[in-house]
């Protein structure tokens, strides 16, 4: 119906920007405008490095390698598979200055930075790597350090060699940096005093791109150099050597390599020094008894923030939770990235995905090592820690994701750019669909914000957060009148238990069995509730008509409406709507053999025992307690009794370690969807969720009600029960983890995972 013009100009608008002008002034996040903000930790997929708030940063970064490793074990890109016991930012404050610890097999490794502001071009910055041996590492063990710098396309490096091998300097010159100079020091002991002996090695290369440096430095290896000190054992060991180019890569070199490689034994410490052109009235290098008396002031002042901002010393948590906590904090800071590339969008009018327009994006993750990079509905629950924090720095960031929309108004899910995070994404996840939401709690962080946003931010925000909605409303739009559908479940109904439904954010989470344009899905409805309700104060505060809005929030939060939408009767709880079968399972089934050829494995096939019609969906879980973790519901209302029971039933929700996913007594729980794909959000604890449920239980224990005693005793155990295991798995395995176990507590999936469980910090803090 639409015809060849009316496809191509759907097609066109997914992937064209949005017309309203952006919410991000031009230039808001560069060098002029944000000195204190251009120079940061914004890669968080590297164990240590710094780069710029610019589309093609010069970069900068650390690799390590323990010697007794002979050329394995090059570290540089967070990986799970690397086994290290823990590492993350310990006290880091988003602006000025960071402490992590490394824990590598018998190395400590503690890297810090300070930025000193001036000149026009982001000011300086130093860096301290101090290396010492652990446990089960021995002070013989000898340790190469791996600093290096980087362009990305633009600018220039020119090294500074000293007797033959020690890169001493490296100077250069880039679009927004000026000009500049980086000063490698000499290794001290760990306490800053005498010399340690030491090799020195450097490179001097040309990469395809950043996403090619390990490669790199690592084919430039060889083990033909002996360590010698004067009078100590020789050891022979690994070191850049001759760069002859990587295997099989035709793509022209775009990336600059020079890397300062020094190997010693521990404990030592090394120093290195930014210095900007435009800095004038420099007193002397950030190094040594200075750089040591900046930490030393940027530690006390965090520490004092820190109890002022959640008062976690007052409420009487003892030195190592406090120290957890802000930990959970400075490893989201410091998990901040600046992302800049394009994303692949597929439009359902198009053949093929198409290039998203060049977008920057400056945003936390969810986990540096598995996903480090943007996905939309985390960042919701980023954003409600981070306003804690600096309600400025998380303003820019919500006003970065809004300027991602479309001309559509839709916002992709997971921000995938450049070729560094291109290079962590299997293929079969890269492409966004323009048809497929997740949940918008970006307006969670804005309810949040919005009383003290000031009004020229708001008044820039307001077309997007309208385009935004919507967007929701007429794409996301249910078979009934208030009621809503997330599209985009899986097609191929065959191959699993139960169809995902990836953009509700709760993956595999059981819905309808038979996918279908009549469900109705109520955790989306009840996010559109809140989305309506903060467009209505948005639009009051600036004096723009708001009743649209408040008229929807009355009708999604009516009780009336909402029961007989999605009150199941016999689940004694609230519901999806759907083709739902409430008999299917998988089964076995032996592949068949070809001729002349061993029998395939068997493979999981779904069997429906039962036909599938129009009902609600009997899974007990998250979805069900929406209107209650929303709180939608009213303190009075007679449905807060029943889900608090399932809450604190240990057949159904109730674990010692915070409320599971799905109840125990569901036909799914914990049930794999397919072979290859346990469960994930069929039982585990997730700390987003029990989030919000201790958020509204604080509220609906604070609130007069009949089930006001209640929610208030659910509340206190809730807490106790959340904190306390996060705490213990973090005491015991060195991360914070993505989920944990329902039956045992212990951390599951990506870590270290500061996203969304890092909240455990406003858990304690009691702030919600
Ligand atoms: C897989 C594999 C190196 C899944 O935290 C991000 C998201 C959540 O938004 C979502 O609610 N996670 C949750 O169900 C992780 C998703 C990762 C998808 C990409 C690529 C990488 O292998």
């Amino acid at each position: 119906a639409l015809g060849q013009w009316g496809r191509w100009r759907a097609a066109a608008r997914a992937a064209s920007p949005h017309p309203a002008p952006p919410a991000l002034p031009p230039g808001a996040a560069g060098p002029r405008a944000a000195p204190r903000r251009f120079w940061g930790s914004y890669r968080p997929h590297v164990y240590f490095g710094m780069k710029t708030r610019s589309p093609r940063a010069v970069v900068t970064g650390l690799m390590w390698l323990q010697q007794r490793e002979a050329g394995g074990g090059l570290r540089h890109t967070c990986e799970q598979g690397d086994g290290l016991a823990s590492y993350g930012w310990l006290r880091h404050d988003g602006d000025n200055f960071g402490v992590q610890d490394l824990r590598d097999r018998g190395l400590l490794l503690r890297t810090e930075f300070v930025k000193r502001h001036g000149g026009e071009h982001g000011g300086d910055w130093s860096w301290r790597v101090t290396a010492r041996p652990e446990g089960a590492g021995s002070p013989a063990s000898l340790v190469s350090l791996f600093f290096y710098v980087a362009t990305d396309g633009q600018g220039t490096l020119q090294p500074h060699v000293e007797d033959r091998t020690r890169l001493a300097a490296v100077s250069g010159t880039s679009e927004e940096l000026g000009d500049f100079r980086i000063t490698f020091l000499r290794p001290t002991s760990e306490s800053g005093e005498g010399s340690t002996y030491s090799s020195y090695h450097y490179l001097d290369a040309w990469s395809p791109g950043l996403h090619r440096l390990t490669d790199v430095v690592r084919s430039s290896l060889s083990d033909r150099f002996v360590f010698s000190p004067p009078g100590g054992p020789r050891q022979r060991f690994v070191a850049v050597d001759t760069f002859h180019g990587l295997p099989g890569a035709a793509e022209a070199a775009r990336s600059h390599l020079l890397l300062h490689q020094v190997t010693l034994r521990l404990p030592a410490r090394v120093e290195v020094t930014f210095e900007s052109g435009s800095v004038r009235d420099r007193r002397g290098p950030l190094a040594g008894p200075a750089l040591t008396a900046e930490l030393a002031r940027h530690e006390a002042a965090f520490e004092r923030r820190f109890e002022e901002t959640f008062g976690l010393e007052r409420k009487g948590f003892p030195p190592a939770q406090r120290r957890f906590a802000q930990a959970a904090l400075s490893n989201m800071l410091g998990g901040m990235g600046y992302f800049h590339g394009r994303s692949l969008v597929q439009s359902p009018l198009h053949e093929h995905p198409v290039p998203y327009p060049e977008t920057s994006l400056f945003t936390a993750v969810p986990s540096r090592s598995f996903f480090p990079r943007g996905f939309l509905w985390d960042e919701g629950f980023h954003q409600l820690l981070l306003a804690r924090w600096d309600p400025e720095l998380s303003r820019e960031v919500i006003a970065h994701w809004f300027d991602l929309m479309n001309a559509e108004g839709w916002i992709p899910r997971e921000q995938i750019l450049g070729e560094e995070a291109l290079a962590k994404v299997p293929p079969e996840f890269v492409v966004q669909h323009s048809e497929t939401a997740n949940p918008p709690t970006l307006f969670l962080a804005l309810q949040q914000l919005l009383g003290t946003a000031p009004l020229p931010y708001l008044r820039r925000l307001f077309p997007r957060l309208r385009a935004w909605y919507e967007w929701y409303n007429s794409t996301q739009a249910g078979p009934l009148p208030y009621t809503f559908r997330w599209r985009g479940r899986d097609t191929d109904p065959e191959r699993f238990l139960n169809p995902k439904t990836l953009a509700s954010g709760l993956d595999d989470y059981p819905r309808a069995s038979h996918p279908s344009a009549d469900e109705r899905h109520l955790d989306l409805r009840c996010w559109m509730a809140l989305a309506s309700q903060v467009l209505a104060e948005a639009a009051e505060r600036l004096g723009e008509p708001a009743e649209p809005y408040r008229h929807m929030q009355r009708a999604l939060s009516d009780s009336e409406l909402l029961e007989r939408l999605h009150w199941a009767e016999e689940l004694g709880a609230f519901a999806d709507y759907g083709n739902h079968s409430r008999a299917v399972g998988l089964r076995r089934e032996a592949g068949r053999a070809a001729p002349g050829r061993p029998p395939p494995a068997p493979r999981l096939v779904r069997v429906v025992r039962e036909a599938p019609r129009p009902r609600f969906v009997g899974a007990l879980g998250y979805v069900s307690l929406f209107p209650l973790l929303l709180q939608l519901l009213p303190p009075d209302s007679p449905r807060l009794a029943p889900l608090l029971a399932a809450m604190r039933s240990e057949k159904q929700l109730w674990t010692p370690f915070g409320l599971r996913s799905l109840a125990r007594d569901s036909p799914l729980y914990m049930q794999r969807n397919t072979e290859h794909d346990p469960p994930y959000w069929r039982g585990s604890v997730w700390v987003n969720i029990n989030y919000l449920a201790l958020r509204a239980l604080h509220a609906y224990g604070s609130l007069p009600g009949p089930q006001r005693e209640q929610a208030a005793e659910l509340y206190r155990e809730l807490r106790h029960n959340l904190v306390a295991n996060l705490y213990r798995q973090y005491a015991e395995s060195g991360y914070l983890w993505e989920h944990y176990s329902d039956s045992s507590g212990a951390g599951q999936g990506s870590h270290p995972f500061t996203g969304w469980s890092a909240l455990v910090v406003l858990v304690m803090a009691e702030d919600y």
